[in-house]
């Protein structure tokens, strides 16, 4: 007899999706859409409708497993979880002893993003055992979470998406949400769009957004956006088709970005004509795009985080809000403030965190450098809470990431780090899989899925809805939830009650945070009910428009003059031409022309085909998405290329093989890859996976210290041994 459960994943993705899980005699026979599901703008995508593919399959994990090859080699032997558990305290201890807390990190990942995951489960087990070197901001959104702030004085810059259908005029801008899902972004888009708004979007390649709306597309260099900015402005200022009212009442230092545009500042006026030498964007096109965004009110300039992943990521997000700002489409309904754009409308539950003993902080970017010379890190490398570290990193703790040898940047040098044994001596990985990572384990422990394990969600930026994934089968063979293993990890070390508090398993931790969340939202169902119904959305829709408060009513703005700081004194503080104090363009070193061996941009992307490199083995996925290069004809014909031949694509950091695929859909000059793709590194150091990140760099932008991973010179070769 069929039995249908609902669920939603839990790996890292903004959709929130309700899935239907149908199963026969205690087995997952399939998964559906559910066509009762009240949320039109959040059903399943391809990869939602394939997790029982992804996670359920003989390539899983199933028992400890101890390396016994050199680091990275992939050689191990299964051994006990006793034997695992005493050998990870044993290291624990003896690293803690020898090195002090401040040698030991939880690095970044988001495999399990739910509200218990094995990253905090772990830093709550090292801040009762003396701490952990920490980290702050991540790979999503490092630039724009940074640099919004700078401006508004709050990264809380996002308005409901739902008030998009006001827009007359909405610029997706590095945007791709038809592959990214952003929520139910995707919904209001195309309900904007039947209430009569025109939808354009600037990307260096004609997205799935764009094809699935019939938008409009304008091409741009990656990394330039700044330039195609300034001009729009200009064309706005010397047209004057600004909102003077506006800039008169809330906004702090325009007259002297107005001197940066029009030239009196430098002697360059920032035209269309400048722009478009910049931007490979037709003056014209500029303009008109200028003249359009000022006239139609409201309008919405709508950033994804493509454009500030990024050397120069924090001033694209400065400058997407200056425009904002110079048309008044700040805190009105359509309008749209630009920044990081994060939107809290309802509570939302959360794993309650202890305070981390060692105060010390990096940027999550910088992890391979703490573990290479971390003594040598300073507040300029974006340490935080201390003024210098005592050590390196000695004990990696990676559960449920992939950054390792797949994410992080740079991935050849990435692996001489982590082979040197001397510098991080011990490293600990949870996954489900073999993957490029997991390899570089010391100890690798078989993780759980979404199927095995009791889990709640959130959405992403918009804070409407919560779900849950409910355990419907026993874990594959041996895996077992952090939780589980943690808990004897704390056992070992006394730390059992203190770790637990009185919750024996994950599921009371769940039903005491969903409780005490329901406290505060009595509308929430009972907990036994809630289990059972995937997502819930609250009741009360709240349509939150950002600033609305500060333009409405006159309250001020949470910045240090109380106005939007166009200008920024504790910018103009720092005297860094990278990070200047007005929101102008600043040119990419590796960005347009910096380079005369490696020509071409290439940039990355989030593909509808795997959540980062979730789904990067799901053999139905792989055969329905090759990961493929994407070139322009006249940069394939310059080069003797055609469609589907492999090339080589390489910089002085790295190779990778990749087949081409010949189209207009990508600028001249500009090649692009999705991101995500498992790694395959062949003994020569070439890459067979398609992976990007052998590519990219490990230097980190100038303010948020973040990872400009869509920045990215290469050449190419079809020459092929
Ligand atoms: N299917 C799928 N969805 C995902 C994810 C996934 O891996 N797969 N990952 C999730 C996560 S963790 C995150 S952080 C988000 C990421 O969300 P985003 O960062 O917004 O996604 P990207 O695809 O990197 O970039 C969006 C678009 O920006 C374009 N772009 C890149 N560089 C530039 C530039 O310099 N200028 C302009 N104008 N455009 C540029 C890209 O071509 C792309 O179409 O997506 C989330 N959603
Ligand atoms: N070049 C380039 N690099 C990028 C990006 C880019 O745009 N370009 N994007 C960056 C961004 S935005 C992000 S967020 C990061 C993502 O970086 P990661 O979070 O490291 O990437 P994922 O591939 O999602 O890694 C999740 C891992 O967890 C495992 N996993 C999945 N579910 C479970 C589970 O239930 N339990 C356990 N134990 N393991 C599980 C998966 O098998 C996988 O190995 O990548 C960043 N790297
Ligand atoms: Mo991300």
């Amino acid at each position: 007899m069929e039995q249908i459960f609902l669920t939603t994943g839990r790996n890292n993705c903004g959709g929130c999706c309700r899935l239907r899980v149908h199963m026969e005699d205690g087995r997952i026979t399939r998964l559906s859409a559910d066509p009762d599901d009240p949320e039109p703008g959040r059903r399943p995508c391809v990869r939602g409708l394939h997790y029982a593919d992804t996670f359920l399959n003989d390539r899983r994990l199933l028992t400890p497993l101890k390396r016994v090859g050199l680091r990275g080699e992939g050689k191990f032997v299964p051994i006990s979880w006793d034997q695992a558990l005493d050998e990870l305290c044993e290291n624990w201890v003896r690293i803690r002893d020898k090195y002090g807390p401040q040698s030991r990190y939880v690095n970044y990942a988001w495999g399990e993003s739910g509200v218990l995951s094995g990253t905090g489960l772990a830093k709550r087990l090292l801040r009762l055992d003396g701490g952990h070197l920490g980290y702050y901001n991540d790979y999503s959104t490092a630039c724009a979470a940074c640099a919004t702030p700078y401006v508004y004085g709050t990264a809380m810059s996002g308005s409901s998406f739902s008030t998009l259908t006001a827009s007359k005029l909405i610029v997706l801008w590095g945007h791709n949400p038809a592959e990214t899902v952003f929520d139910d972004l995707m919904y209001w888009l195309r309900k904007a769009k039947e209430s009569g708004a025109r939808i354009i979007v600037v990307d260096p390649r004609k997205n799935a957004t764009c094809r699935s709306l019939n938008a409009e597309w304008i091409g741009i260099r990656p990394a330039s956006d700044g330039a195609m900015l300034d001009a729009m402005a200009y064309v706005i200022v010397t047209e004057g088709l600004y909102d003077l009212p506006f800039l008169h009442r809330y906004v702090y230092g325009w007259r002297e970005w107005f001197s940066y545009l029009t030239g009196e500042a430098d002697g360059v006026p920032k035209t269309p004509a400048w722009a478009e030498a910049v931007t490979g964007v037709p003056a014209d096109t500029i303009r008109a795009l200028a003249v359009d965004y000022a006239a139609a009110r409201p309008a919405a300039l709508l950033p994804g985080y493509g454009g500030q992943r990024h050397e120069n990521g924090e001033q694209f997000t400065r400058g997407v809000c200056a425009l904002a700002c110079l048309t008044g489409n700040v805190g009105v309904r359509g309008g749209w403030a630009g920044g990081v754009g994060w939107c809290r409308t309802h509570p939302m539950p959360s794993m309650p965190s202890l305070p981390n003993p060692v105060g010390a902080e990096i940027p999550s970017f910088l992890w391979t450098e703490a573990i290479l010379r971390g003594p040598e890190l300073t507040e300029k490398d974006g340490l935080v809470g201390a003024e210098r570290l005592d050590t390196g990193v000695k004990m990696l703790l990676n559960l449920a990431g992939n950054q390792l040898m797949n994410q992080h940047g740079d991935l050849n040098r990435t692996a001489a780090i982590l082979r040197d044994e001397s510098l991080c001596e011990y490293i600990v990985c949870s996954d489900l899989f073999m993957t490029a990572s997991a390899k570089y384990a010391d100890l690798l422990l078989p993780g759980t899925s979404m199927f095995e394990q009791d889990n709640m969600t959130t959405p992403w930026t918009q804070g409407d809805l919560i779900g849950f994934s409910p355990k419907l089968i026993e874990p594959l063979g041996e895996s077992r939830f952090e939780y589980d293993w943690l808990a004897d990890v704390a056992r070992r070390l006394g730390l059992y009650d203190a770790f637990t508090d009185g919750h024996p398993t994950a599921t009371d931790w769940l039903e005491d945070i969903y409780d005490s969340l329901r406290l505060r939202a009595p509308e929430l169902p009972p907990f036994v009910e809630f289990r059972t119904m995937g997502t819930y959305r609250y009741k009360t829709p709240v349509k939150k428009i950002a600033f609305e408060a500060q333009i409405m009513y006159g309250a001020p703005f949470p910045t240090p003059s109380g106005k939007i700081e166009l200008l920024s004194p504790a910018l103009a503080a720092r005297n860094d031409p990278k990070i200047p104090a007005l929101p102008v363009y600043v040119p990419a070193a590796e960005g347009f022309g910096g380079s005369k061996t490696y020509p071409l941009q290439l940039v990355g992307w989030h593909t509808m085909a795997r959540t980062h490199t979730v789904g990067g083995n799901t053999p139905a996925l792989r055969e329905r998405f090759p990961q493929l290069l994407w070139m322009h004809p006249s940069d394939a014909a310059a080069r003797g290329i055609a469609d589907g031949d492999t090339v080589e694509v390489f910089n002085d950091r790295g190779r990778l093989r990749v087949p081409v695929r010949v189209t207009e859909d990508v600028v001249p000059g500009v090649i692009a890859l999705p991101q995500g793709a498992w790694t395959a590194l062949d003994e020569t150091g070439v890459d067979h996976g398609g992976n990007i990140n052998v590519l990219t760099g490990h230097t980190p932008t100038p303010l948020a210290h973040g990872n400009p991973q869509h920045t990215i010179l290469v050449e190419i070769s079809n020459n092929i041994m």
